[in-house]
């Protein structure tokens, strides 16, 4: 097992020298190397905010996150998705091409965001992959809808949750062991854009992020969203596979002291992530000439809700402009912000960003409510800005 800081010092030799150190089996970093790696096995790498200025997320781009070790094949051939549970009607196996071709394909752009993105920043400090800000893409994903497949098969009275099965390997070594297995309420499983997905961005879903086959329920955490799909279990009851229960991905139902211990009864399962933006030009640190004023651009989104409305301060938030936001593609996707904060005098400032979604409710200014697991931290994002 690689230690975060053993981890630490190999990264400052550079991604490069990670695959080349003994030891440590082939990353798949190369095809990322702008990516800040936060650990190797499992491999979790994060995206700095300015490489997520695109509209939509390319792989080389795209943060990754496994709980375990990746499939030993993603060989699309031969790859099918069983649907069964105590819930499921008529159990049976789709082949790839099934999926292809008995249903209508779909593309959405969804936005996947991991529950603990902007754990560092919670005090005191909580476990886990310590990710700033760079645990969210919005990418194009294409397949079939989720409600389709579930018609087809049919679902007793009382379906209450659809979860899933992914290939990865339990870090353990242990065969019998999965990974992790979460998945979604029938209700969220029912949205149109809940897809069960074979293409991101028109390719073939990437290895990394799941492919050949992949479940993606934008808004919410990414978690809920399984990678390298082979299984869907219609359930009678709320999910109970690894990782649904104790303090993962789940939060104090009520809110508890920072630091507080919380036993597993009081928490509650994260459904929609809660509204954030992420600025995404100019990148952090950039030094702005004061005769001209400083176009400002990113992302916003709002778990389940639409973004409203969009605001930007160049004075710690004492002050606040209006900034220009685009309407989202389609449901579940983020939203482009942009606007131009101007300068009067030389120095050191920082823009931040906030953004208010169609409930009236907009991002904290400071880190909301501590949690043991440091989830749904957000607060609002912040860039320096040398004005010379
Ligand atoms: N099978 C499987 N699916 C998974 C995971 C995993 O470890 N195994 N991680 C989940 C989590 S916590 C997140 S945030 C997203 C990350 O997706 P990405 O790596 O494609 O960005 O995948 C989810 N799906
Ligand atoms: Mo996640």
């Amino acid at each position: 097992m690689v230690t975060r800081r053993s981890f630490a010092a190999l990264a400052a030799l550079g991604a490069g020298s990670v695959l080349a150190a003994p030891g440590l089996p082939p990353s798949p970093l190369p095809t990322k190397p702008l990516l800040r790696a936060l650990s190797v096995l499992p491999l979790n790498a994060e995206t700095p905010a300015h490489l997520l200025d695109e509209p939509f997320t390319s792989a080389p781009h795209m943060f990754v996150r496994n709980n375990g070790l990746l499939p030993t094949s993603t060989d699309p051939s031969g790859w099918g998705l069983n649907i069964d549970g105590e819930a499921c009607l008529r159990p049976r196996r789709f082949s790839l091409a099934e999926l292809r071709t008995q249903f209508e394909a779909h593309t959405y752009a969804l936005t996947i965001e991991c529950g603990g993105n902007g754990r560092a920043e919670f005090h005191p400090p909580v476990p886990g992959n310590q990710w700033t800000t760079g645990a969210v893409s919005c990418a194009r994903w294409t397949g079939v809808r989720l409600g389709d497949l579930l018609n087809a098969v049919g679902m007793t009275s009382d379906a209450v949750y659809v979860a899933y099965y992914g290939r990865d390997r339990h870090l353990s070594g242990d065969p019998a062991k999965v990974v992790i297995s979460r998945g979604v309420p029938v209700a969220k499983a029912e949205q149109p854009e809940t897809l069960v997905a074979w293409a991101m961005n028109d390719a073939p879903i990437p290895p990394l992020h799941g492919g050949p086959l992949r479940l993606v329920a934008g808004g919410w955490p990414g978690s809920v969203s399984g990678k390298w799909l082979h299984r869907l279990a219609i359930r009678d009851r709320v999910h109970d596979g690894p990782k649904m229960g104790g303090h993962s991905y789940r939060v104090p139902c009520e809110p508890v002291q920072p630091g507080a211990e919380v036993p597993a009864e009081e928490m509650c399962i994260i459904e929609a992530m809660p509204v954030k933006s992420l600025i995404t030009h100019p990148a952090s640190g950039v030094r702005h000439r004061l005769a001209g004023p400083l176009a400002v651009r990113g992302h916003a989104w709002a778990g389940e809700r639409a973004v409203a409305r969009m605001f930007l301060s160049a004075d710690y938030g004492q002050t606040w402009q209006r900034a220009a936001l685009d309407e989202p593609v389609n449901r579940l996707a983020w939203q482009r912000f942009h606007g131009e904060v101007r300068f009067t005098r030389p120095g050191y400032y920082e823009v931040w960003a906030r953004a208010e979604d169609d409930h009236g409710v907009a991002q904290p200014m400071l880190v909301p409510g501590w949690n043991p697991k440091g989830y749904l931290n957000n607060a609002c994002h912040r860039i320096a800005v040398q004005v010379v």
